[in-house]
């Protein structure tokens, strides 16, 4: 009996722990003209290790806002020098959505309206003031939570399970976002392994997955500074804003090289691998146009023998 509850207190002991590592990077703004009922906020915060910040007025807000990029949780009173607090709310949902930035919104008991009027504004939850340590709490915890679950979603959404590199869904995205932004002078590339069907048919398929997941490793690496992706299958991706087409070239050729040097192993079996390179520059009919042009490429390279860059 003593051994299970000590397991069920190391086990609670051992949630709050990382709960409050990782309440440090979180940063909550308290904007609030009643220096009291700030300094209560806060208070409370800090004793759960959230970096805090304070503001009197809705402007400093939004300018603490600015400034500071991890604060993901914003609690705001109504009634501030100058424009209203449900009037600084709006301004933050100019700028962040429910899901990049919590709000709660301080309400009193005698205003029954004001709850209202902050949710329809965009707030996330409100505190009627005065409330109870155990409610403030509870409320900034779950929103946090929230918060901290849609960034998961979001992640797993974005990624590929298997290699961890960004999907096709977010490759197209990202590239789509960067070539609208300096439309001129991008590269795209398509990568094949060479006869990868015969590292699974040979090895088997867990050291295919092993082969697909040191070759993203290289790619990520390669092209951190890039857009990279899994494209599917046994096909990587690459989208370069801002680069001349002969210097993409060299750069996939390079790396081309570089992995033809790799010694895999796996379970005491040693083999190289190989990849083909189409690699095209921007031209009208934006990300699947280029698609299109790389793949062909692609083709030729698998055509004129394996292991080389087309473009
Ligand atoms: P080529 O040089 O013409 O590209 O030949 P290839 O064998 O690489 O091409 P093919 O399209 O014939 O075969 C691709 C293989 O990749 C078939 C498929 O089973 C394998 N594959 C696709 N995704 C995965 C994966 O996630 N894990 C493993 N282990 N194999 C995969
Ligand atoms: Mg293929
Ligand atoms: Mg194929
Ligand atoms: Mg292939």
């Amino acid at each position: 009996y003593i051994l299970k509850e000590s397991e069920q207190v190391y086990e609670y002991l051992s949630v709050l722990l990382s709960r409050l590592y990782k309440n440090k990077h979180i940063g909550v703004l308290v904007v609030d003209n009643a220096r009291v009922h700030r300094a209560r906020s806060t208070a409370l915060l800090r004793r759960h290790n959230f970096m805090t910040y304070e503001a009197t007025t809705g402007q400093h807000g939004l300018e603490v806002l600015t400034r500071q990029s991890h604060i993901k949780l914003v609690i705001v009173a109504n009634d501030l020098p100058g424009p209203s607090g449900i009037k600084m709310l709006s301004e933050v949902r100019q700028r962040a959505k429910k899901e990049d930035i919590a709000v709660i919104g301080l309400s009193d008991r005698g205003d029954t309206g004001l709850s209202a009027r902050f949710i329809k504004s965009g707030a996330n939850d409100f505190l009627t003031q005065p409330y109870g340590q155990e409610e403030f709490l509870c409320r900034i915890m779950q929103n946090i939570e929230y918060i901290e679950n849609i960034e998961l979603i979001r992640r797993a959404a974005n990624s590929d399970f298997l290699t961890g590199l960004p999907n096709r869904r977010h490759f197209f995205e990202r590239a789509a976002a960067a070539l609208q932004l300096i439309p001129v002078c991008q590269c795209l590339a398509l990568i094949d392994i060479d006869h990868f069907k015969k590292i699974n048919d040979t090895y088997g398929h867990d050291c295919g997955d092993y082969t697909l997941r040191e070759i993203a490793k290289l790619v990520a690496d390669t092209f951190k500074q890039h857009i990279p992706a899994r494209f599917g299958g046994e096909e990587f991706c690459v989208f370069m804003p801002n680069i001349k087409l002969h210097t993409a070239v060299q750069i996939f050729n390079d790396f081309r090289q570089a992995l033809t040097d790799i010694e895999f192993k796996f379970e005491g079996q040693t083999f190289h691998c190989s990849v083909s390179i189409g690699v095209t520059a921007i031209e009208h009919g934006g990300i699947s146009g280029m698609l299109r042009k790389a793949d062909e490429y692609l083709y030729q390279a698998k055509n004129n023998g394996r292991n080389r860059v087309e473009h």
